[in-house]
């Protein structure tokens, strides 16, 4: 038989032989290319016979080698396409799924019941035009109660006893010091202070249902020219009425801190019974809810603020005591145990 017979059956036969080839063949496939165009293959054999040849039919039958590999070659490739997808068939074919199946839920992350109430305090405020300060957790005994008019061996000192540091440093007992911090900084030419500060606090207390040796608090500064008794009132009850709900009242009675003068705690209406007494509100009809007062002279003056010309209030209040309110919580250890029973009904 001569060359180009030869070549031109190797070429119809392994056509042939590639048609067959339909499904999961991947590996006769590649024997096969192997066999036909590999280095030792068929058609590297029939090329050796090309020297043989006349020099007239060497360039004819050398075009039709180039030829055949080229038809062979492209075969393969598209023989190769085609029993990768019948591959990927009988895989889709032999693994069903069931679409009836209950989802795995992703479980998303949410924000901790307090911090929620902090950022809906500080929206309101951030709303009349506060700005939001930071203070320091270990603060210096000399802001915390030297600024606050509490000198050193002052009684009140006593109704917060903390954690100290050294015999000058200590974990703050309420966020009151960033007032005097902020008053240091604040220029009063360009205007007044409007200020809230949320931070954690710390206490000497023993924990109870309603104590906590740590807890949240949200001081509120205003300073300016005629910072009335009034606009303090104005502010806390728009804010408890935008935490509690329009119904709510409010009352001032009259209290004690050393820094503000007069001084006041601030009551709201019983959320659960409006006013008519009920275990919430200890039969009272109210609910204490924060200290409040105008800053005191000489905490303005120790700032460098002239008493005389300037006026403030002040109010710190507690941001577990608001959220126990809000949502009926009766255990406020249950904010700090991380069980995710307690946080999850806050979503
Ligand atoms: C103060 O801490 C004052 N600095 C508040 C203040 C600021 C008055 C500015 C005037 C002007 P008092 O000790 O009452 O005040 O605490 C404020 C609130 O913190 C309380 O109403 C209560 O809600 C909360 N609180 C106090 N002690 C604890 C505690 N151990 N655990 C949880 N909450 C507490």
């Amino acid at each position: 038989m001569d060359l180009q017979t030869q070549l031109e059956e190797l070429k119809t036969s392994t056509l042939a032989q590639l048609k067959e080839m339909t499904g999961n063949h991947s590996k006769e496939l590649q024997d096969l290319r192997v066999a036909v165009l590999g280095k030792k293959g068929s058609l590297t054999d029939l090329l050796k016979g090309l020297k043989d040849l006349s020099n007239d039919l060497k360039p004819v039958v050398g075009k039709q080698v180039n030829e055949v590999r080229d038809i062979l070659t492209s075969a393969f490739e598209e023989q190769v396409k085609i029993v990768e997808a019948a591959k990927i068939q009988a895989q889709l074919e032999s693994e069903s799924i069931d679409v009836t199946l209950p989802g795995r839920a992703v479980k998303t992350g949410y924000r901790h019941v307090l911090t929620q109430t902090s950022e809906e305090i500080e929206d309101i405020f951030l709303g009349m035009g506060f700005q939001i300060v930071d203070g320091f957790e270990v603060e210096k005994d000399y802001y915390n109660f030297e600024r606050m008019n509490l000198p050193k061996d002052h009684p009140a000192r006593d109704m917060q006893d903390t954690f100290y540091i050294t015999e000058e440093i200590l974990m703050r007992t309420h966020t009151s010091p960033v007032q005097a911090r902020t008053m240091d900084q604040h220029d009063f030419s360009k205007g007044s202070l409007k200020m809230i500060s949320p931070g954690r606090v710390f206490r000497r207390d023993t924990d109870d249902a309603t104590h906590s040796h740590q807890f949240h608090q949200i001081e509120g500064l205003v300073v300016g020219k005629n910072v009335s008794m009034g606009d303090l009132k104005g502010t806390l009850e728009m804010i408890i009425k935008k935490m509690f709900g329009e119904e709510r009242q409010i009352r001032l009675r009259p209290s004690y801190f050393p820094f503000t003068e007069p001084s006041v705690e601030v009551d709201v209406s019983c959320f659960k019974c409006g006013g008519e007494g009920c275990n919430v509100c200890k039969k009272t009809g109210w609910i204490e809810i924060l200290g409040a007062g105008m800053v005191h002279p000489r905490v303005l003056e120790m700032s460098g603020i002239d008493s005389t010309q300037y006026s403030g209030f002040a109010f710190g209040l507690g941001q577990e005591r608001i959220a126990m309110l809000r949502y009926g919580i009766n255990d406020i250890r249950g904010f700090y145990q991380g069980d995710v029973r307690f946080s999850e009904q806050f979503k």
